[in-house]
């Protein structure tokens, strides 16, 4: 048993990481009131990953934690579908947020909270079996999910050196009027997640809006940006979630490549893109799925891989298809130089498919980049920042 605590923070991390638990009860066929219902043994067999079961009732309940410095976000939760599904005791919150202002979150309102957050990160870390680590979802642009959340990943560092400390960050986009102070809030945090995550997933509100243009999305909310962050996030997480289907014999798939400790930002990307409310009309084929998942046009980071170089590479394909298929495929797709970076992967780059289709498209890819070309994000937020 690997189990992970799940730590969500501010308005952006309680929204996206409330979504997240939505896609992966509806995976693991868990009814909002916390019941199993499904019919296939593959959806329990890692249940525990993610949920602790309560034997008293059989069910099984989010192991996660919401913090947030402002009340309404909590009520919020409380009123969507799974709201009920939450642990009541691990809901902590604030009086009031710190107004978009990172030494608010870091140094003082959020300081006074967080001993009650690491009161109930260990109340959950005892009730696990072998724990392997922590995930923080969070924006980098407020006040909370940024300066809180970063003092949070600093103080469970210390708390639990041993751990893999990873999060999914969420950096603003200038196409949305978000404070004009965002971009500072986010230089001031990937300072602190250079130092203290071993693995940070960068999802960008400037590629996910990219993404909803394209799907001609009108009226654009959070709630269209959130579902594919959240499918993206179920995506990362299939291999701690299933058991996987490996090319090799690896037994998690982390991109992380230890040589350089500090170069830990990853581009994740989806195919096939949908939107909320559709489900994807016609299933791509494996060799369609191949080529889009490879594509600049499908990665939640408003980045070029062509414009950097990898350092390490994961696919995951999910649905009914075998690892040679897609192998087949990949090679397929390389001779013909048909995808958009695909040439430039490197041959260490970890390929698994998981039989478990995910919600919405029976056959889906998640990709999994470690490429220099984060950097054109780093400078996008530095320009603004000066
Ligand atoms: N994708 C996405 N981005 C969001 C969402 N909510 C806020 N953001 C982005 O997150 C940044 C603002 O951070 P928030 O999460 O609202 O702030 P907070 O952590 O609650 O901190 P304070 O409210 O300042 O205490 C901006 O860049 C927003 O565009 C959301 O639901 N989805
Ligand atoms: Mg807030």
């Amino acid at each position: 048993m690997k189990e992970i605590v799940q730590v969500q923070v501010g308005q952006c991390g309680n929204q996206i990481g409330t979504k997240f638990w939505e896609v992966i009860s509806g995976e693991h066929a868990i009814q909002p009131e916390g019941s199993y219902k499904g019919d296939c043994d593959l959806q329990l067999e890692r249940i525990d990953a993610y949920y602790k079961h309560v034997a008293n009732g059989d069910k099984y309940i989010p192991r996660a934690v919401l913090v947030d410095l402002d009340p309404g976000t909590m009520d919020w939760i409380k009123g969507t579908t799974y709201g009920q599904l939450f642990d009541p005791d691990n809901f902590v919150f604030g009086q009031s947020d710190a107004s978009n202002n990172w030494a608010k979150g870091h140094y003082t309102e959020g300081a006074k909270l967080v001993d009650n957050v690491l009161n109930v990160v260990r109340k959950e870390v005892e009730g696990c079996d072998c724990l392997q680590g922590f995930q923080l979802v969070h924006s980098l642009g407020g006040g909370t999910g940024s300066g809180m959340g970063t003092l949070l990943i600093s103080k469970m560092r210390e708390a639990y050196p041993d751990k893999i400390m990873s999060s999914f960050s969420v950096l603003g986009s200038p196409k949305v009027a978000d404070a004009v102070i965002d971009p500072y809030n986010a230089t001031l945090s990937l300072n602190q997640l250079i130092k203290n995550t071993d693995e940070t997933f960068c999802i960008d509100n400037d590629a996910l809006i990219d993404h909803c243009r394209i799907l001609k999305i009108n009226n654009l909310n959070y709630v269209d940006l959130n579902h594919l962050a959240s499918v993206t996030m179920s995506g990362v997480t299939t291999g701690l979630r299933f058991p996987i289907q490996f090319n090799a014999d690896l037994g998690q798939l982390s991109v992380n490549d230890a040589s350089f400790p500090r170069l830990h930002f990853f581009m994740p990307g989806f195919a096939p893109l949908s939107t909320k409310d559709t489900t994807v009309d016609r299933d791509l084929t494996v060799a369609e799925l191949v080529q889009q998942v490879f594509n600049t046009k499908n990665l939640m980071t408003a980045c070029n891989p062509r414009h950097g170089r990898f350092l390490a590479a994961a696919a995951i394909f999910r649905g009914p298809m075998s690892i040679n298929e897609v192998n087949d495929q990949i090679k397929s797709v390389q001779n013909k130089n048909w995808s958009d970076f695909i040439d430039e992967l490197p041959n260490n780059m970890k390929t698994g498919v998981c039989n478990v289709p995910s919600r919405g498209s029976n056959l889906s890819a998640t990709f999994i980049g470690n490429n220099t070309a984060i950097q054109e994000v780093f400078k996008r937020i530095s320009e603004q920042f000066a």
